[in-house]
């Protein structure tokens, strides 16, 4: 009876290529780069709004930051602390469309989103564009030695 066997296994191989397929498509539905990149082209960008959050010996001010779905922003990250500081919000950074990350003196970084941003003290500047995508309340932190533990936290939301 070797013809039953056969078939199995073609139905086997038709179950593995099938979750092959399944698991190639997965990454893209769960994050959706394209969409992220059609938000960014598509935004006003003359209509941009500046916010400033400034970090230090241990803290985000202001503590709260507050954006509009849709609007576009550039957020000027200023580290004026004698220490580094990060600007650390995962669930913040899968919430936005980032058209890039600049440094007036040295360039920019384009990627489809970050996790966290490291800002060097004394003045260090860094200017995140992007526009809010998803509503919610977001954590941000620093995740520089105990910083966090010292109060450096604060919140980022999306409305
Ligand atoms: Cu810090």
């Amino acid at each position: 009876m070797k013809p039953l066997p056969k078939s199995l296994g073609l139905l086997w191989a038709g179950m593995i290529f099938g979750c092959g397929v399944a698991l190639a498509q997965a990454p893209e539905a769960m994050d959706p780069i394209e969409k992220r990149k059609e938000i960014v082209d598509a935004a006003n960008w003359k209509g941009m709004e500046t916010v400033t959050v400034e970090l230090k010996e241990h803290s985000y001010n202001p503590e709260s930051l507050v954006f509009k779905a849709g609007q576009p922003y550039k957020l000027i990250m200023r580290n004026s602390g004698e220490k580094k500081h990060y600007f650390t919000a995962p669930e913040f950074f899968k919430a936005i469309a980032t058209r890039k990350v600049q440094s007036d003196k040295d360039g920019e970084i384009k990627a489809p989103y970050f996790l966290a941003i490291e800002m060097m003290p004394n003045g260090g500047q860094l200017d995140l564009y992007f526009v809010p995508v998803t509503k919610g309340k977001y954590p941000l932190y620093c995740t520089e030695s105990d910083h966090r533990q010292q109060g450096m936290e604060g919140t980022v939301v999306i409305e």
